[in-house]
């Protein structure tokens, strides 16, 4: 029987390390990427030995800047692990979440764990996992791989079947505007592309993202098509491509944090 193989995806110093070594024990392989000089580490859930944990690097986005963010791409792109699990360090969460939007799009069923909840609620703060799990589409588990508290619920999650169509609408939503401009590259591309990942090619496209643009070998018809939806979609909202997107991304999860978090000092300021 294939093992379903499983990935860890977070920003540094979220605490993936630190899970992977909790799930998996002493039974790791690691080796390097290939063509490059990162690290690649991988191993069996301990309670269930058909389950393999990938570890991909600690990265911010899914950019094609760096050789930890190629790395990552590639490997959720071409090597279609069964889940994914991103871990969030919730001390940090607007930073955090950037990259969980982008997973969104990919496609895979995914589940996130907000990890360090020791030092969250240490700091008075409290995370509302279940609206946050509403707005993002997808479980959201409170964790402290420290505390080695939540981590059952982690292996649950892990151990899942997929269900057919899960994934279908978990993604973010962004302004009209642009939903109009990517609904319209969505049916240039969508006999090109797998269904499951028209979201992730859509917004790299629009992105004008160099790596994907290559690949995709669309005609030059298609692609000069596309060039337009997008510099119309500039024009009316007044910036380029990218950091339509970004800003994009930045609205989403300040409106979902502002209202899933609560500070103890707030509370405070309220009553007093
Ligand atoms: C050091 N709670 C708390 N409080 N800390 C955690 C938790 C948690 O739930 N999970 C992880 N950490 P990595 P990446 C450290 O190493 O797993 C800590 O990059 C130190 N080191 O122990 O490495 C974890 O793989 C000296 O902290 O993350 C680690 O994602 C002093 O978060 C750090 C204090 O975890 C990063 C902490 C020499």
């Amino acid at each position: 029987m294939t093992k379903r193989q499983i990935a860890l995806v977070g920003n540094p110093n979220s605490g993936k390390t630190s899970l992977f070594n909790e799930l998996t024990g002493t039974n790791q392989s690691v080796g390097n990427w290939p063509g490059v000089t990162v690290e690649r580490k991988s191993g069996n859930l301990k309670e269930n030995h058909q389950i393999e944990l990938q570890d991909l690097p600690g990265i911010y986005s899914l950019s094609p800047y760096s050789p930890e963010e190629g790395v990552a791409r590639d490997y959720l792109l071409e090597e279609h692990p069964h889940r994914l699990l991103n871990i969030v360090d919730g001390t940090n969460l607007e930073r955090n979440l950037y990259l969980s939007t982008q997973l969104l799009e990919l496609g895979i069923p995914m589940a996130i764990a907000i990890n360090m909840m020791d030092v969250v609620v240490k700091e008075g703060t409290i995370i509302n996992c279940e609206k946050l799990a509403y707005g993002l589409g997808v479980p959201v588990l409170p964790i402290s791989v420290v505390k080695k508290s939540g981590l059952d619920k982690i292996k649950e999650q892990l151990q899942l079947e997929n269900n057919l169509g899960e994934k279908e609408i978990a993604y973010p939503i962004y302004d009209d505007r642009l939903e109009v401009a990517l609904n319209e590259i969505e049916g240039l591309i969508k006999a090109y592309v797998p269904k499951h990942q028209l979201r992730w090619f859509t917004i790299k496209l629009f992105e004008r993202d160099v790596k994907v643009v290559e690949k995709m070998t669309l005609s030059k018809d298609i692609q000069a098509e596309i060039e337009e939806i997008i510099q119309i979609t500039e024009k009316i909202m007044d910036e380029d491509g990218e950091s339509i997107i970004i800003n994009e991304r930045y609205d989403f999860i300040s409106q979902l944090v502002a209202l899933s978090i609560v500070k103890e000092k707030d509370f405070k300021l309220t009553v007093s």
